[in-house]
Parts: C-alpha cells; sequence; structure tokens
C-alpha cells in the first residue's frame, strides 16, 4: 500500500463552534478543507498511531465520501482499528455508546446535526473524547490552533472501503469494523427500561407517532419501537435516512415538525408524539394536545426518573444549559439534590457526568440524556417518557398538569432572528454588555431589572473559567431573559431570545406562552432594541 503525504491547501483556522467545525458542505468538499480538520484532529491529540476510533454520521449529503478520506487518513497516520457504523451511519448517542463499549480513543463524528443537508446546505464533523463526549474546550482550541499552522495531511492512496458489509475488513495494517449501527444501542436501551411495561402500555391500545424526519434515527426507532416494543407498523414515521432528509430541516421543533405537532393537536392524534433530528440526539415531545418544551420535559423527568428500571436509585444531581428554564431547579430543591447551571454545549456537561455529580442533563434546545453516554438522547429520552407513561398510567398532559400543580409553571418561549449581519449581531450584543453594570433597578415597560450578567461558569471539577456564555436579565416577579448568539449556524449570526416567566402552583397555568410571556417580550424589546439593531419586527422562529 502506497502512503502519499499530500501538502495540504491553505485553508487555516477553522474554528469549530458549540458542537464542532460546521460549514457549507461545498466548503467540506474543497480539497484540503476536510483533511486539514481531520489531521489536526490526530496531531494535535498526540497523534493517530495504534489508537483506535469510532467514526459515523447521520447520513447526510458528503457523509460517505467524508467517511473514505477519513479512513485513508486514520490509515496513513497509524491507527490500529476503525469502527464504522454500516453504511456510514451512527446516530450521536449511538457513536458515544460505541466509544465507551469499545474504550477507544476517541471517535470522528459526521454531522451539522438539526441543520438542513444536501450539496447547497451543511456538513459538519467532531470529536469525541475515550469518555465518549464531546472534546473539551481546551483540545477543541488546540485542534483549532493546529488547523492555523498546519502544512500537510497523510493520506493512503487506496480504493475506497465497501461500507455496506458488516464484518472486519483491512486497509494496510489497519483494522477495519463495520458494525451494525443499532444493536448495541439498542441492547442499552434494554438495560436502562422496562420494556416489558412498555410493550404492555402498546398492547394496551396506546398509540404513537415518531417522525425520524428522514434522518438517522429512523433505524433506531423502527428496531426499538416497532419491532422490540410492539408498536404498531407505521408508528415510525419518514424513517429512512436521506442524504437531504427529504428536502426538510430535520429540527425537531414546533416549526420544523410541524405536521406532527398538528397531528397531536387533532381529535384523530395518537396519545404520544415524538421526533428527533438528523443526528439522533435531540428530542420533541407531545401529549394529546399538549407540545411539552425541553425545560419542562427536562424537570419531569428528573422527578419521574426514579421509576425506570436502570435509574430506581435516584439521580445525585441535575445539570442544564444556562438559557434552560428553572424549572428543574424546583425538582432539584425538592429532591435535595444539586443543580447545576451550565454554559450552552452539552461538551460542559461532560466532567459533571464523569464525576458523577449529575445523573441527568437537559437543554432548552431539545438536548436530553444521563450518564449511559456522554451525549444528549433523542430516543433515550423517549423511551424514558414511555417507561414513565407506562408506569403511571397517565396521559402526558395529566402529567403536566400534576407537574405544574407541584412545581409552578415556568413559562417558556425561545425567539430566534436568523441570518442576521454578523456585525449587527455583535454589536446588539456589545451595546447590552456596556449596559448591563447600570440595569438593575431600571424599569422597561413596567417590568424593575433586579440583576444582570454576562455569564461565567467555574467547572466544579477542573476549575476551568468559561466566559461570556449569554447575556442573563432578571426582572421582578420571577422573570428571566437571556440573549447570546447561536453557536451552530453557517450562515450570519443568529440572535437567540430566551424569555421565561414563573407561575406558582395556584397561578394559572393554561395560558398561550406568548401571553404568559407578553410583559417579559415587551420589556425586552424596550431594553435590547431588536428592532433598532436588526430592522426585524418579528423573530423569523418561535419556540
Ligand atoms: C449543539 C450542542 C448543544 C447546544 C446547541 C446550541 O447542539 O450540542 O449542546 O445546546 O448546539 O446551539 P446554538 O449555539 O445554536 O444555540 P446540536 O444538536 O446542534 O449538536
Amino acid at each position: 500500500m502506497k502512503v502519499d503525504s499530500v501538502v495540504s491547501e491553505p485553508i487555516k483556522g477553522q474554528k469549530p463552534g458549540t458542537s464542532g467545525l460546521r460549514k457549507k458542505t461545498r466548503q467540506f468538499m474543497e480539497r484540503g478543507f476536510l483533511e486539514n480538520f481531520v489531521q489536526s484532529i490526530f496531531s494535535a491529540t498526540g497523534g493517530a498511531k495504534g489508537k483506535s476510533y469510532v467514526v459515523g454520521g447521520d447520513g447526510r449529503f458528503f457523509n460517505k465520501q467524508a467517511i473514505q478520506i477519513i479512513i485513508k487518513m486514520a490509515a496513513a497516520n497509524g491507527a490500529a482499528k476503525l469502527i464504522i457504523g454500516q453504511d456510514g451511519l451512527l446516530a450521536t448517542p449511538a457513536a458515544s455508546h460505541l466509544i465507551r463499549l469499545n474504550k477507544t480513543d476517541g471517535g470522528l463524528i459526521l454531522s451539522a446535526s438539526h441543520n438542513p443537508g444536501g450539496i447547497d446546505q451543511d456538513f459538519g464533523i467532531k470529536f469525541n473524547t475515550p469518555n465518549g463526549g464531546p472534546s473539551a474546550q481546551r483540545i477543541t482550541d488546540a485542534i483549532y490552533n493546529f488547523t492555523k499552522t498546519i502544512s500537510q495531511y497523510f493520506i493512503v492512496n487506496a480504493d475506497d472501503i465497501d461500507l455496506s458489509k458488516i464484518g472486519i475488513t483491512h486497509l494496510g495494517n489497519m483494522k477495519i469494523e463495520i458494525v451494525d449501527p443499532v444493536s448495541d444501542y439498542k441492547d442499552l436501551m434494554e438495560t436502562l427500561f422496562d420494556f416489558d411495561k412498555i410493550k404492555a402500555l402498546f398492547a394496551s391500545g396506546f398509540s404513537m407517532q415518531f417522525d425520524a424526519m428522514h434522518a438517522v434515527t429512523g433505524p433506531y426507532a423502527k428496531a426499538i419501537l416497532e419491532d422490540c416494543l410492539g408498536a404498531p407498523k407505521g408508528t415510525v414515521i419518514n424513517g429512512i435516512p436521506l442524504p437531504d432528509f427529504g428536502n426538510g430541516h430535520p429540527d425537531p421543533n414546533p416549526v420544523w415538525a410541524k405536521p406532527l405537532v398538528d397531528f397531536l393537536m387533532s381529535e384523530e392524534g395518537p396519545d404520544f408524539g415524538a421526533a428527533s433530528d438528523g443526528d439522533g440526539d435531540r428530542n420533541m415531545i407531545l401529549g394529546k394536545g399538549i407540545y411539552i418544551t425541553p425545560s419542562d420535559s427536562l424537570a419531569v423527568l428528573a422527578a419521574n426518573i426514579h421509576l425506570a428500571k436502570g435509574y430506581t436509585k435516584g439521580i445525585s444531581g441535575i445539570a442544564r444549559s444556562m438559557p434552560t428554564s428553572g424549572a428543574s431547579d424546583r425538582v432539584a430543591k425538592a429532591l435535595g439534590i444539586e443543580c447545576y447551571e451550565t454554559p450552552t454545549g452539552w461538551k460542559f456537561f461532560g466532567n459533571l457526568l464523569d464525576a458523577g455529580k449529575v445523573g441527568i442533563c437537559g437543554e432548552e434546545s431539545a438536548g436530553t440524556g444521563s450518564d449511559h453516554v456522554r451525549e444528549k438522547d433523542g430516543l433515550w429520552a423517549v423511551l424514558l417518557w414511555l417507561n414513565i407513561l407506562a408506569v403511571r398510567k397517565q396521559s402526558v398532559a395529566e402529567i403536566m398538569q400534576e407537574h405544574w400543580s407541584v412545581f409552578g409553571r415556568n413559562y417558556y418561549s425561545r425567539h430566534d432572528y436568523e441570518n442576521l449581519d454578523t456585525a449587527t449581531a455583535n454589536s446588539l450584543i456589545n451595546a447590552l454588555i456596556e449596559k448591563i453594570a447600570n440595569l438593575k433597578g431600571q424599569e422597561f415597560c413596567g417590568l424593575k431589572v433586579i440583576a444582570a450578567d454576562d455569564f461565567s461558569y467555574n467547572d466544579p471539577v477542573d476549575n476551568s473559567l468559561s466566559s461570556n456564555q449569554g447575556i442573563r436579565i432578571f426582572f421582578e416577579g420571577e422573570a428571566r431573559v437571556v440573549l447570546r448568539l447561536s453557536g451552530t449556524g453557517t450562515q450570519g449570526a443568529t440572535l437567540r431570545v430566551y424569555l421565561e416567566q414563573y407561575t406558582s402552583q395556584d397561578g394559572d397555568h393554561s395560558l398561550d406562552p406568548q401571553i404568559a410571556l407578553k410583559a417579559v417580550i415587551d420589556a425586552t424589546n424596550a431594553l435590547v432594541k431588536i428592532e433598532h439593531y436588526t430592522s426585524r419586527k418579528f423573530p423569523d422562529v418561535t419556540t
């Protein structure tokens, strides 16, 4: 086998965002672009010699070609073994599990998550460390620094590997194991949840629809929900992963999964609805006539997790990202356990999970997970809900109403202003940062600011400090707004505005969130002057 050392194109300085490197697919397809990043991953983490990696992606356009490049580069860099999902497919949580199960030196995951796929859409890559989780900031920084100075990458000149056949093959001295993407993950789920109880629930006539959004969870959901748990065929819709996700936007929220939401809100709708995203780490939960916000879902799951067989001992603590609502803090308080508030990004949960400080984590961006892997896990959240429904024998709406009557309701909504001019978005944030110190005591549309800051996080495990993680403004009357710029977009800037208003146990829990949040929305507009900066009267996406 001929090993070529190729001098790469000078595409330097590829800066990973909230979750790895995400760019337009055409950029990734330029010779030397993906190669630079992959070489930087290997070189900045001590080299690939003798190491083993898990490799897989969400099946989007360029997934298979990217995997062939990674295979040849891993061989040229002296890797000992790759474990690859059949046809190049691996849901992100399944990849995390395979890294942990096989004790590999990490994994390369190909996905731009919930972003659309296709030659004119998005592609992405990230490196997960041996604990199965996204690299911590210092590793991401080391990779980024390497991309700035890299001058060559190593790749072998060889034929493509057949990714469709399960089994073992070799490229030079490197072993390649093509595995069923679903089976180990399914086995793990079976250790965590009472499959018998969920089977009995489906056998009793309980109905569900799962929208895989033409993305990676289709095969997982069919194998687990339909083949194993006895949900009727057709429970999983859009279940075949397509390179362009059927021209859709595989983001499981009320905007991009509207048909599913409409179905659940209709008379003929099923008892339970769920969806997952491009790479299978996000989830959306619905009951008949009710949409559950990710923040509420985290709180309900935390309050009921002990009902599932893998968690009967309860959990040591809860972690949520800062913009996620305070609903889970109330559960933690009631359970007498700690609730950690971390910056946005699943990587910040890694240390807390590894140290055993928390047993469940969640984010407003539709991510929930536990210590079973080191990624958020869409199907896991769906199965935990099913397990709880099977044990409590109540509807989703009843469980939610009961939860609010015990803990009160944190009304919550996120307003996104997409594809803004980056300089404009930065000037809005910078102007706000300048104002922060003087906000306390000021009143906006009748709401008085009681505190405001630019969020910093001091990791309690390794003491690392992460600053400038979003602006928090707290108002009198248990209301809050958070503003930050998205770290996952590939075009312009996206301003995210997270709005929250708490209503106590005996308050009205039946309001439309946009109505319940009207005072905070008005106060935010007066304080931040979003229209003045962006010329946008309304957000592009409201969830
Ligand atoms: C990624 C991270 C999540 C994070 C989200 C935030 O999600 O994995 O932990 O909450 O980004 O996105 P943004 O910066 O756009 O608000 P994913 O599902 O895209 O990998």
